[in-house]
């Protein structure tokens, strides 16, 4: 990856974190912590792993949000990659909504469980990527699951599971950000070393700082490489990632933001997104394995919808005024209608004066 993709991906990151808050700030309910803290790991992975480009395909990659509570996160991804409107996250949690807050199977493309109770995603993860080898399909299955929800006894036989079939398929992608609903998970029952659990469980087990980009990209790579064990990233991360006052709190778990603390929200994450934008500028060296500044003609564009959208927030088309143009064409589209509508009711009221014309002429 380079300087500049690199620089791309976090700018995107902050535009995502700004729709997540954005959209539960809208709704006034909802998980922003634990939706915050996997925007990395979404980010990368429906950019660069999950082949989801028809999202009926058999053979699609499969991501199970077993942390279903941090389904914004996913809508958002989801948007961003063109699968549903980005209007759309404006109505989460809404009666008639297919944003519910928690994940419903088959309510948007790329969601492939209903999940929110906690334990059972992982489970039908084993099972999709058992029933892919049976078929021989070459898919990936990628599970996410919270550090909280690995207390769930469920999680373990569905380990045991994946690791007993060899399913060299199966990611679990786990979010250690050490919070769960009411406190720390190491207070409320301590994994210990959870690293070696997964690996004494048969897996390869890879420990990773899950807000780096180069480190989810090794991560992913590993998983590729692992032919004859399932693959568990154990990813270090920040509850809360991106608004300084969320962070690392736990009464950030399951609430939504004021005005106040929503204004505040956005304002550090637009400071965030000015100080990448200057450094994509300045070819800052971010690790990546060439320096930036590359011309944005010179950027392979190729058939992805994905990097013509980091294009356009380079072009400081951010997201909001793509929503406002959005919702601008629907009610476009809505007057249109309106206006259809009122020209064939005086169309027809015309014909029938006609009618009554000719009918009074005849009397
Ligand atoms: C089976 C089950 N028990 C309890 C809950 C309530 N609950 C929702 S989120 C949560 C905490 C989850 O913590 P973690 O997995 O660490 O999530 P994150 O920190 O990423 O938000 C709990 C206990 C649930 N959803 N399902
Ligand atoms: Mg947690």
């Amino acid at each position: 990856m380079t300087d500049r993709e690199i620089l791309q991906l976090q700018i995107t990151a902050c535009e995502l974190r700004e729709l997540i808050l954005r959209a539960l700030f809208n709704a006034k309910s909802g998980h922003p912590g634990g939706s915050l803290s996997i925007v990395e790991a979404l980010t990368y992975l429906y950019k660069y792993e999950i082949r989801i480009d028809d999202p009926d395909s058999p053979d699609r990659d499969r991501l199970v949000l077993s942390k279903g509570h941090a389904v914004p996160a996913l809508y958002a991804v989801l948007a961003m990659k063109g699968l549903m409107p980005i209007s759309q996250l404006d109505t989460l949690r809404r009666i008639d909504s297919p944003l519910q807050g928690h994940p419903k199977l088959g309510s948007v493309p790329g969601i492939e469980m209903s999940t929110g109770s906690l334990g059972q995603g992982i489970s039908v993860a084993c099972g999709m990527a058992l029933g892919a080898k049976i078929r021989g399909q070459k898919l990936r299955v990628y599970a996410v699951l919270g550090d909280g929800e690995l207390q769930e006894g469920q999680v373990w036989e569905a380990i045991h599971f994946a690791s007993h079939y060899s399913l060299n398929n199966l990611c679990l992608m786990v979010d250690w950000n050490n919070l769960q609903i009411d406190g720390y998970v190491d207070d409320v029952m301590n994994l210990r070393k959870m690293d070696d659990r997964f690996r004494a469980n048969g897996f390869r087990t890879i420990v990773i700082d899950g807000h780096d980009f180069i480190e989810l990209q090794a991560a992913c790579s590993m998983f590729h490489q692992t032919k004859d064990r399932p693959t568990a990233v154990i990813m270090k991360t920040i509850k809360g990632k991106g608004v300084s006052y969320m962070e690392d709190a736990v009464e950030w778990h399951g609430k939504a933001p004021n005005e106040e603390e929503y204004k505040q929200a956005i304002l550090e994450l637009d400071q965030q997104i000015s100080q990448l934008r200057r450094m994509n500028q300045e070819g800052t060296d971010v690790g990546g394995t060439q320096t930036g500044g590359m011309a944005l003609g010179m950027m392979d564009l190729s058939d992805s919808k994905w990097d013509s959208m980091v294009l356009d927030s380079f072009a400081r088309n951010s997201l909001a005024q793509r929503a406002a143009a959005e919702r601008e064409m629907e009610q476009k589209a809505l007057d249109d209608a309106r206006q259809k509508e009122a020209r064939i009711a005086r169309e027809r009221m015309m014909k029938i004066n006609d009618t009554e014309t000719a009918g009074g002429d005849g009397e």
